[in-house]
């Protein structure tokens, strides 16, 4: 399959092979959103965030784009085409016949929203809420995709109701404490319930043949089950992270490099019955370095763990944000070629390297990495 910057091709089955042609994220307009079960059951028990909801302070979503905008640079002048979302009103709120909310989230992370295999885009069902139009921001470009590429599939997953149904109560109390949770997320007792498929993209790790789902606050299994008759000619395995308090998205959790290599946050190791298949298979899971910092970003959802949302370009080659100098040391060590990238100040938007993108082209086809299982 030829690739050329002109025409759009979608082709994508990993997250190491050389990336040609991505999307990255923009910060404009993107809201704090009100409070709804899913994204309380997130944030964490002491977070700045809590009680309070409205447009982020311009000054940082400034900030955000103009460090989002140079990590788009930096990845042309490696030779990747970039594409950039196109915002919608977030500050409208969404209202369908079973719920409404006061206002939208935002067009920054992309990786929660696109999932690609092959030459498909799919859009995720999302369980927030807040996120239920998210899609609208990518719906320019995929629409220009499919008018470029004869042969990209733009699918949507079913659309969920996102009623009360979706969501256990029990995680509504803000004092839960972290003993409990980490107690809950053990027995795999997560915020959403399985009234009806939920998945973020976020969750799923693609290894050509093999995609490997995280269950947990943002997935449930019947969201798996929907990816595994979706996608009939893969092998979907599920897993989950007992140390992780608030498991939402795999990207700060389990990242693969390269073939044969994978990073696994040390409080949320990958539990033994699990690593079978990798070990089976010549895949070595070693420990990520430790964070370089000791507190997220101000208004942060997620957890110091961005240090391990690295973006990988080639199997030679990672970017890592330029302050987390343990990962970028580790990556060295690892034989990686490390390029540095300013985004730390954005990472209250969604995300680290890996969330700010989503894939559309990297070389290479559909390979069978785990022959024995
Ligand atoms: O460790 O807070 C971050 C996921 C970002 N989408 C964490 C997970």
């Amino acid at each position: 399959m030829a690739w050329s910057p002109d025409k759009t091709t979608v082709n994508s089955w990993n997250e190491w092979d050389p990336l040609r042609h991505v999307i990255v994220g923009r910060a404009d307009d993107c809201h704090i959103p009100p409070e709804e079960p899913a994204l309380d059951a997130k944030v964490p028990e002491d977070s700045d965030m809590r009680g309070q909801w409205g447009k982020r302070p311009q000054e940082t979503i400034d900030r955000a784009n103009e460090l989002l905008d140079k990590f788009a640079d930096q990845l042309r002048a490696r030779g990747v085409k970039v594409d950039r979302p196109t915002p919608i009103d977030h500050s409208l709120p969404v209202t369908t016949p079973d719920f409404h909310t006061a206002s939208q989230f935002g067009c920054m992370p992309p990786r929660d929203v696109l999932l690609t295999v092959g030459s498909e885009i799919l859009e995720a069902t999302m369980s927030y809420r807040c996120r239920w139009f998210e899609y609208l921001n990518y719906r320019p470009l995929m629409q220009q995709y499919w008018e470029e590429d004869p042969k990209f599939r733009h699918e949507a997953a079913p659309k969920p109701r996102l009623t009360d149904a979706d969501y256990h109560p029990d995680y509504l109390s803000e004092k839960i404490g972290v003993e409990k949770r980490l107690q809950w997320a053990a027995e795999k007792f997560f915020v959403t319930t399985e009234e009806e498929p939920l998945f973020d993209a976020a969750d799923v790790l693609r290894f050509g043949r093999d995609l490997v789902v995280q269950h947990g606050f943002t997935t449930n299994l019947k969201g798996i089950e929907w990816l595994r008759r979706h996608f009939p000619d893969h092998r979907v395995h599920t897993v989950n992270f007992p140390g992780d308090p608030y498991p939402i998205h795999i990207d700060a959790t389990f990242t693969p490099l390269r073939p044969g290599l994978i990073l696994n946050n040390p409080q949320r190791r990958l539990p033994d019955d699990q690593r079978e298949m990798f070990h089976k298979n010549g895949w070595e899971i070693v420990d990520s370095a430790q964070p370089a910092h000791n507190q997220p970003p101000p208004l942060c959802y997620s957890s110091v763990w961005l240090s391990m949302n690295v973006l990988v370009l080639d199997p030679k080659t990672v970017c890592v944000e330029k302050s987390e100098v343990y990962q970028a040391d580790q990556m060295d060590k690892l034989g990686l070629e490390v390029v540095e990238v300013d985004l730390r100040d954005a990472y209250a938007f969604g995300g680290g390297l890996h969330c700010s993108t989503a894939d559309v082209y990297r070389e290479g086809g559909c390979e069978d990495y785990f022959p024995n299982l």
